[in-house]
């Protein structure tokens, strides 16, 4: 190989890492806070109560009903989906069902549609599927190709939508979970990296986005960022409550947004929070 060539395969290599570390299109999301967008201001809102819940590394939530819902909760060795029944006098939430996914799967966004529970994993590439009473097994899908991981997933009448980490939403069929459209999120024109666990409702999609706590609502015909609400003091108020020393910040964040129909509420929660926040976002 000539001395030129070498230097140009070396220039291609280099340039072509460098955009993947710019779009994080590599083979898993790189998590270095350089990359991580600045998002600040906050719509308002009004929080309304605040319901006890048990602690998991939660990454999907979600109502079935109007006082049931449905739970991802994460980690390798200790990932699981639950049924949760909500108490709505006494503010308390408890777990009344659950499965247990095997230990190498990382269990991610979850959504239910058509009675199906789907629950997807972080970077197994697999959909696992439950029967939406029982959380009797119904198998599972492959992610597609495209997606780098398996971070956030919502529904709305037709269609499921998933987040991957990236700035990208999915846009699936749930019959096979092929990608059908993409939704690239923007606010005033700049890419919104991490999207998180999602949530739609009344034609918006609903998004954490790591490591912030602010949920940002999209327009998902532009992809356009058209609220915000920050959760940052909510948050530190129930870190207040807890009296505990050894909370880890950077990963105990907000991730959790569940629409509740009958009174047009949001709950809102986060990765090891004991607290469900609703509120009535403006
Ligand atoms: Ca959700």
């Amino acid at each position: 190989m000539k001395i030129s060539s070498i230097v140009l395969s070396i220039l291609t290599y280099i340039s072509v890492d460098s955009i993947i570390a710019q779009h994080n299109h590599g083979d898993y999301i790189d998590l270095n806070p350089a990359y991580r967008v600045k998002l600040s201001g906050s719509d308002s809102f009004d929080h309304l109560h605040t319901y006890q819940k048990d602690k998991f590394f939660v990454e999907g939530f979600e109502f079935l009903s109007d006082d049931l819902m449905i739970q991802s909760a994460g980690l390798y060795s200790g990932s699981e989906i639950h049924l949760i029944s909500i108490d709505h006098d006494k503010h308390q939430s408890k777990i009344v069902q659950k499965a247990t996914l095997p230990s190498k799967f990382f269990g991610e966004g979850c959504t239910a549609f058509k009675n199906v529970i789907y629950q997807m994993t972080y970077r197994e590439k697999k959909v696992f599927l439950y029967d939406q009473k029982t959380l009797e097994s119904k198998g599972t899908l492959d992610m597609p190709e495209i997606m780098v991981e398996g971070w956030g997933l919502t529904h709305d009448s037709k269609n499921l939508y998933a987040s991957d980490g990236t700035e990208y939403i999915y846009k699936l069929d749930p019959a096979t979970f092929h990608v059908v459209g993409e939704i690239e999120v923007k606010d005033n024109g700049k890419n919104v990296e991490y999207i998180n666990e999602l949530e739609y409702a009344n034609g918006f999609i609903y998004a954490n986005v790591l490591p912030h706590n602010i949920i940002i609502k999209i327009d998902p015909e532009t992809g356009n960022v058209v609220r915000k609400y920050d959760f940052g003091s909510l948050k530190k108020k129930m870190i207040k409550s807890m009296h505990n020393l050894f909370w880890d910040d950077q990963n105990n964040v907000l991730n959790g947004i569940a629409y509740r129909k009958s009174t047009n509420t949001f709950f809102v929660t986060g990765k090891n929070f004991n607290q469900i926040f609703e509120v009535m976002l403006n």
